[in-house]
């Protein structure tokens, strides 16, 4: 009998050729539940959400239910990725406000996670505290809350600074 050039084994060449080519497009199926955990912000610039403030040497606000007025100025100036020293003025209707009980808690609210310092605070004179050190370890949007406590009463404030920096916020280490 006479032998043919067989048909099947091209058939199955291309058989083969068509599945290595589909093998990518199945496997990026395969990825989207991993989108879940990951940062949803590719780019830390333009965040519509959260609105931040822009820094300012004396950046001046009121606490929440107007007991304090706080004026912030960073080293370095603006704040940067990593440590800073925050120098805060505290004053009230009477003046500056000595012997304060202050925190300072910065957060990363796109990432649910706070800072691995805790900033220490010293009064430098009257109503003029220190917070060293205030650690920014990522880039991104980091909302500090200030609280100051005088006399058993307490309020606080919020500053929100996109701090700008290479990752894009998405190299979390976390050691601690
Ligand atoms: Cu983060």
């Amino acid at each position: 009998m006479a032998t043919q050039n067989s048909p099947k084994s091209t058939m199955l060449f291309a058989i083969a050729a068509a599945l290595t080519i589909g093998l990518p497009a199945c496997d990026s199926t395969g990825e989207t539940s991993d989108s879940h955990d990951s940062h949803d912000s590719h780019d830390s610039q333009g965040e519509p959400e959260i609105e931040t403030d822009d820094y300012v040497d004396g950046l001046t606000k009121d606490t929440e239910n107007g007991m304090f007025t706080v004026k912030l100025t960073s080293e370095p100036s603006p704040p940067v990725k990593g440590m800073n020293m925050w120098m805060l003025e505290v004053s009230d209707a009477a003046g500056g406000v000595e012997g304060a009980n202050i925190t300072v808690e910065p957060w990363m609210p796109e990432h649910g996670h706070g800072s691995d310092s805790q900033a220490a605070i010293s009064e430098q004179s009257a109503g003029m505290y220190h917070a060293n050190p205030v650690d920014l370890h990522m880039a991104g949007v980091w909302d500090t809350t200030i609280t100051i406590e005088k006399d058993g009463q307490s309020d606080s404030v919020h500053f929100v600074f996109n701090i700008e920096g290479e990752g894009d916020g998405h190299d979390h280490d976390h050691d601690g």
